[in-house]
């Protein structure tokens, strides 16, 4: 696509089901903002929306749980993740929700008009109705054993511990969730849109648009696994009460499957939008126009939605108007997932920090730079609270903020505040223009392709040249006897301060900000030029402001406590290691590989199994105690680990002629050592 006139930026709705972490913010809403806030200084029109999703069975079952109203879950969480959004300066253009009105109307309205254009197939099915709460249930509203693993509590999508996606009816012994009654088997209908019909079209749709735009190879792989499937015929509708109402007859008890309906909150919130500004139709330009650009950010749970069941949607709906035709995704740069010291966010273990209370004790910039530098773009990656401190002091405060400062503080000192009228550039001069003059292409570059931790490192390459520069031209001594060299040397700096301002914004907004106003310029950084900013100088004479802290540095006392916080495991107590031994103690123990050929209880003993093993060149009585860990017949013909040269001892009156090695855990439980694969009985253990 050549450079289009607009772009439109969404980033994926978080359901508004629980408080927004971390992982959420670097996988889909940091990259987004940074996208969008670099797309703004060049100048290009941009549209970027958001909003909560609020319909689906976790939200019920939530509600549930608690015994208030899905209202009530989702008006506490969406108003807790705007604010966070917002502290942590997200740019959205408009953060909407899927509960109003207006987008009740659009996906209706979107429904409706597949629905009479023959598009989407009713299917009758049998389906669990629970005769008590009089409705059908929801796959997750029915729980039972797996068939496949057993397991108690399986969901009717899916069972948690192994895995297996689950049709609720095959479950054994199923119950429903509301009154935990067994359901009734009864028949009812729902609507499908024929995904599989749109395959080819989609096929072409990834492959073009990637040759186009470039797009990830985890999501391209992602799409080729569904394709290499097939794509199946999907429902888009469910047996809630909660969400938005199927605009037909008979179905009055039925809703849109959230996922229909979510997509198309970004259609609303753009509506939305248009309306708060007084233009109820400027969401067309954006959404219905050739030239636009769409780039829809999300994380990569959320790949088959917007890749696969959006576009199809769009495409059926554009088949049927020929005016107005929606914009299809260019791009969905999705991230993988971050961990949180080195373990998934967990809500119900509180693993991981709440955004609100990260951003009460430090400075959202502080947080948006290191999950910028430690973004998962093509791999898992991880959060540490070392690192999160070791950036921000080693890197945002010690070269940015740093060259920032010491650049204000000299002109303040040295020129009473005012910038100097520059001299003849001389070469460090002219390395370091050259720096700044190329760095917004090549960061820009990066950005345009989704690169932001190369873009990221490009802008501050140029800070930490910036630093060297001050050092190399060494004004503290200029100033005393060469004045004008001295003065050359401010006002080049100053000229990169103001630059980095400019360039940091995408990614330290509020930084940027405070960098603007230090050098008391008009306007607003957010207002400024990407690509001019480079060449733009500090005007002579223009009083600067006074210098301030840029960035906080971060204590090790802080970072501490916040790992006192994590809610550890409790911690087995430390079993003391023995005396040291040397390796030719080690060689006196002579280990064998050894076979079991018969295991039998120790008359009179509860603890003590008496074993015959073989050893490779005879068969030996083995005594050991781990009958309340084993039974008999689990250990006939495993292999085990003997100590070969054990003084023969008498147990119960038993003759053990050498020991089985085993393992305990803190709880005194026995595991049995065993060698990885199979190797002869009498094989040395070394
Ligand atoms: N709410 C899933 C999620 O938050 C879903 C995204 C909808 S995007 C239209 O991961
Ligand atoms: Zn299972």
């Amino acid at each position: 696509m050549n450079q289009p006139e607009r772009i439109l930026v969404t980033a994926a709705l978080p359901y508004a089901n629980g408080p927004i972490h971390l992982g959420h913010l670097a996988g889909a809403y940091l990259p987004a903002d940074i996208y969008v806030r670099y797309q703004r200084l060049k100048q290009r029109r941009v549209l970027f929306v958001c909003g909560s999703d609020e319909h689906g069975v976790p939200i019920t079952i939530t509600a549930d749980k608690e015994k208030v109203s899905p209202q009530t879950i989702v008006d506490r969480y969406h108003a807790m993740n705007a604010l966070a959004f917002e502290r942590f300066g997200m740019s959205f253009d408009n953060y909407s929700r899927t509960s109003l009105p207006l987008h009740h109307t659009t996906a209706r309205e979107f429904f409706a008009d597949l629905h009479k254009r023959g598009i989407l197939r009713e299917k009758i099915e049998q389906q669990f109705y629970d005769e008590k709460a009089a409705m059908f249930l929801p796959d997750r509203y029915v729980e039972g054993t797996c068939p496949v693993c057993s397991f108690a509590e399986a969901r009717g999508d899916q069972c948690e511990r192994c895995g297996s996606y689950l049709n609720p009816l095959e479950l054994i012994s199923p119950k429903s969730k509301i009154t935990g009654e067994t359901p009734a088997v009864r028949e009812t209908g729902h609507w499908y849109f024929p995904l599989g019909e749109f395959q080819a079209r989609l096929e072409s749709y990834v492959r073009e648009r990637d040759a186009r735009d470039g797009w990830k190879d985890n999501v391209l792989n992602y799409c080729k696994g569904w394709f290499s499937t097939g794509l199946q015929d999907r429902p888009v509708t469910r047996d809630l009460d909660w969400g938005v109402k199927v605009p037909l007859a008979g179905y009055d008890r039925k809703v849109l499957y959230v996922w229909f309906d979510a997509v198309l909150g970004y259609i609303s919130s753009a509506k939305e939008w248009s309306l708060r500004n007084g233009t109820p139709d400027l969401w067309k330009e954006f959404w219905q126009s050739e030239s636009t650009k769409y780039v829809a950010f999300i994380g990569k749970d959320n790949v088959v939605f917007h890749c696969i069941v959006f576009p199809a949607m769009l495409m059926a709906w554009n088949d049927g108007h020929p005016e107005g035709n929606y914009v299809l995704p260019e791009n969905v740069p999705a991230n993988e997932f971050l961990n949180f010291e080195g373990e998934k966010f967990s809500k119900s273990r509180g693993w991981g920090i709440d955004v609100q209370d990260f951003l009460d004790r430090y400075p959202a910039d502080s947080l948006r730079y290191y999950l910028a530098v430690s973004m998962p773009e093509y791999r898992d990656s991880d959060f540490t609270w070392h690192e999160f401190q070791a950036k921000t002091n080693n890197e945002l405060a010690d070269i940015l903020g740093n060259f920032v400062n010491r650049t204000i503080a000299f002109t303040e000192r040295a020129f009473g505040g005012l910038v100097p009228a520059r001299g003849a550039i001389g070469d460090f001069d002219r390395v370091i223009l050259d720096i700044l003059a190329s760095t917004p292409e090549r960061a820009g570059e990066a950005y345009d392709h989704y690169r932001f931790k190369d873009g990221l490192l490009d802008v501050m390459n140029l800070a930490r040249a910036a630093n060297k520069y001050f050092n190399d031209s060494e004004p503290w001594k200029s100033v005393k006897d060469d004045p004008a060299r001295c003065a050359t040397t401010l006002s080049v700096s100053l000229q990169v301060v103001r630059a980095l301002a400019v360039l940091m914004e995408p990614v330290t907004p509020f930084t940027s900000e405070k960098i603007w106003r230090m050098l008391d310029l008009p306007g607003s950084v957010h207002d400024q030029s990407w690509d001019g900013c480079a060449s733009e100088q500090m005007p002579d004479g223009h009083a600067i402001g006074k210098p301030q802290i840029l960035v906080t540095k971060i204590e090790d006392s802080a970072i501490e406590e916040e790992l006192r916080r994590l809610p550890r495991d409790e911690a087995a107590p430390a079993v003391p290691q023995k005396p040291p031994v040397s390796i030719d103690d080690f060689g006196k123990i002579d280990l064998r590989i050894g076979t079991v050929i018969t295991a039998d209880p120790v008359p009179k003993s509860s603890k003590l199994l008496k074993l015959q093993v073989d050893v490779g060149s005879e068969r030996r009585q083995v005594v050991a105690g781990i009958a309340q860990h084993y039974r008999p017949e689990d250990l006939v013909g495993k292999s085990i680990v003997v100590v070969y040269n054990m003084q023969p001892a008498k147990l119960m009156g038993q003759e053990s002629r050498g020991m089985l090695l085993a393992a305990s855990d803190a709880s005194g439980k026995l595991v049995i050592l065993t060698p990885e694969k199979e190797i002869g009985s009498g094989s040395v253990v070394k």
